[in-house]
């Protein structure tokens, strides 16, 4: 069997967690951890690289003896160190671990005192209210794991879009080289580019359905087959990750790819219209009313004989779509390629993985005309943020490479920390010689609503501040997000000029694609930001363009779509100019 970056990457991140809660020396821990870090993060398939006798020891992070140990994994399938810590530490309790709160000191109080092994000895023991009365806990602490266990039951079946992505692409292909396969869609919510994916819809067209079936279920990845029909299959991998497919005839793929992509309630609106004309829609086509068919090969005919333009996926969730598109005020969507700089990202002068030089090199090769350097703020020692004088230090360096690289603009930022009171931890004199200032929340993630909103909003009234970061705090299946009133938010951000950002890592994607769409409509600018903290960080850029395009956002609602003047000129005038 052949493991996949996101599978070797789960063994090692198994191996930290476990080597963790065992109180393992917390440099080999994070050694482990930036393995699987380094791996993820890789753009090609380490599977590969040691198939073409290549040393993963050459990789960062990786030293010798993990890259020997790569190499068994990936000949024998199995790791001894990790098989043995699962027979000495119960597995069942790295569940913890994914509770906000709960680090490995307080999962191994947990079982120790209490024998809580697993997710359902932590419900059982929070109802008895053991953890009220257990040292290092409290009625506190009690209440917020009660809560997490609550949204953590519901949230856990999905996962992250940029995590489902390896496994459809490698489906799609294997179902594609099947002979007599014509066409070949990820459909389903992952076409529809949401945020988290419950499982995958493969859909092919082909006039015999029996190949594609039994490429499918043979797939490498398979470790249960559910439903094996004549032309649907249903297998579940070994991660758990549940996938369909279905086989269609060519001249009803097009309509098969309309119902299968959905959402459920934009179908249900399109069968509608149907209905109204006295026809018909189904998965296999559009029929008028004496069963004659009107369109099915292709989606875009579907909606032409509808009556209305074509809607792209990421617009198909009841959100005003069809009604929109029926009045012909659909958005035209923003793409990857209208994006001319990317303006948040970091550098060893804080916690990122590379100089100033090589960022700004690996955004001239991805064609932009500007970036920003905006490393952290002091106030986050683990971050070794910037004081005064070390951003002026930074500046120097920063027009040392400028006048090196004369081919883009590097503008000079820096991320500023909001403060618990609203203050920013940076004076304003030293804001006012930067270029760019985003104020992000780094801490206090708990306070309540309205004294975070207000905490917030005091920020963005600081004349010095273009945009707020990651606005909502939030990682993606594992962290809730801050507590605010994002409608005071966003009209206090567009009131005082201050842009939004969408922040691409797909682990955040913050803000989520229904806040987008409300705060475009009440008025507000955007930018699209990778918060890159090395170069190949640039290259996800991609996933806050779903996002954007979920939120109904034009090139014209974001400012780094902007040339480098109008850019400039866009961004709220300094104070005193
Ligand atoms: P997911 O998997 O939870 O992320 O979300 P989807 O949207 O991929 O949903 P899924 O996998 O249950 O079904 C795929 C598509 O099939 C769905 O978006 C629309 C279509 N579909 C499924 N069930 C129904 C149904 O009962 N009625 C209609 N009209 N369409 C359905
Ligand atoms: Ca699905
Ligand atoms: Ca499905
Ligand atoms: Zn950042």
């Amino acid at each position: 069997m052949r493991f996949s970056n996101a599978e070797f990457a789960a063994v090692f991140q198994e191996v930290a967690d476990l080597l963790e809660i065992d109180g393992a020396n917390s440099f080999r821990v994070r050694a482990y951890r930036n393995a699987a870090e380094t791996i993820s993060d890789l753009g090609r398939s380490l599977s590969d690289m040691i198939d073409a006798g290549e040393d993963p020891a050459t990789l960062p992070g990786i030293g010798k003896d993990l890259a020997k140990r790569i190499e068994q994994l990936a000949a024998t399938g199995t790791y001894p160190d990790l098989d043995r810590l699962r027979s000495e530490i119960n597995p069942s309790l790295r569940d913890l671990l994914q509770i906000p709160g709960l680090g490995p000191k307080k999962v191994r109080k947990l079982r120790d005192d209490l024998g809580i092994e697993s997710l359902d000895d932590l419900q059982a023991a929070v109802a008895a209210g053991k953890l009220a009365r257990l040292e290092g806990f409290g009625v506190k602490s009690q209440e917020k794991i009660a809560a997490e266990l609550e949204t953590g039951r519901t949230k856990k079946s999905r996962r992250k879009w940029a995590d489902a992505e390896e496994i459809a692409i490698s489906f799609e292909s294997v179902v594609r080289a099947v002979e007599g396969v014509e066409r070949v869609d990820v459909a389903g919510s992952y076409r529809r580019h949401r945020e988290t994916i419950g499982d995958l819809d493969i859909l092919a067209a082909a006039e015999t359905s029996a190949a594609a079936i039994d490429a499918f279920i043979d797939h490498d990845r398979v470790a249960q087959v559910t439903n094996e029909g004549e032309t649907r299959a249903a297998v579940v991998l070994r991660d758990g990750m549940v996938v369909d497919l279905r086989v269609v005839p060519p001249e009803s793929y097009g309509a098969a790819l309309l119902y299968f992509t959905g959402s459920k309630e934009h179908n249900i609106l399109l069968r509608q219209r149907a209905i109204e004309r006295e026809w018909k829609l189904n998965e296999y086509g559009l029929y008028d009313k004496n069963d004659v068919v009107i369109a099915g090969r292709e989606e875009a005919d579907i909606y032409t004989a509808l009556d209305l333009p074509y809607i792209a996926p990421e617009l198909r969730e009841n959100w005003g779509e069809v009604l929109a598109a029926d009045a012909n005020a659909l958005p035209n969507l923003i793409t990857l390629s209208d994006i001319r700089g990317d303006i948040h990202a970091h550098t060893t002068w804080s916690d990122g993985k590379a100089s100033i030089e090589e960022m700004a090199r690996r955004a001239i090769e991805l064609g932009y005309e500007y970036i920003a350097v905006t490393d952290h703020s002091p106030r986050l020692a683990m971050t070794f943020g910037l004081d005064p004088d070390k951003l002026r230090r930074q500046a120097e360096e920063l027009r040392e490479v400028q006048s090196r690289l004369p081919e883009i603009t590097i503008l000079h930022g820096n991320e500023v920390d909001i403060l618990r009171n609203g203050d920013l931890d940076q004076p304003d004199d030293v804001l006012a010689e930067l270029d760019i200032v985003i104020v992000s929340v780094h801490s206090f993630f708990d306070l309540p609503r309205e004294v975070q909103t207000a905490r917030v909003i005091a920020a963005l009234e600081n004349p010095y501040v273009r945009v707020l970061g990651h606005p909502q705090g939030r990682i993606l299946t594992q962290r809730e997000g801050i507590s605010l009133d994002l409608e005071a938010v966003f009209e206090a951000a567009r009131d005082n000029n201050v842009a939004l950002e969408i922040n691409a890592d797909p682990h955040r994607l913050d803000l989520d694609d229904r806040s987008v769409k409300f705060a475009r409509d009440i008025g507000c600018k955007f930018v699209i930001n990778t918060d890159a903290h090395r170069p190949s960080g640039y290259d996800l850029m991609r996933h806050g363009i779903y996002q954007a395009r979920r939120g109904w956002l034009e090139a014209s609602d974001v400012l780094n779509t902007l040339p480098i003047e109008d850019f400039r000129a866009a961004l709220r005038p300094r104070v005193g100019r």
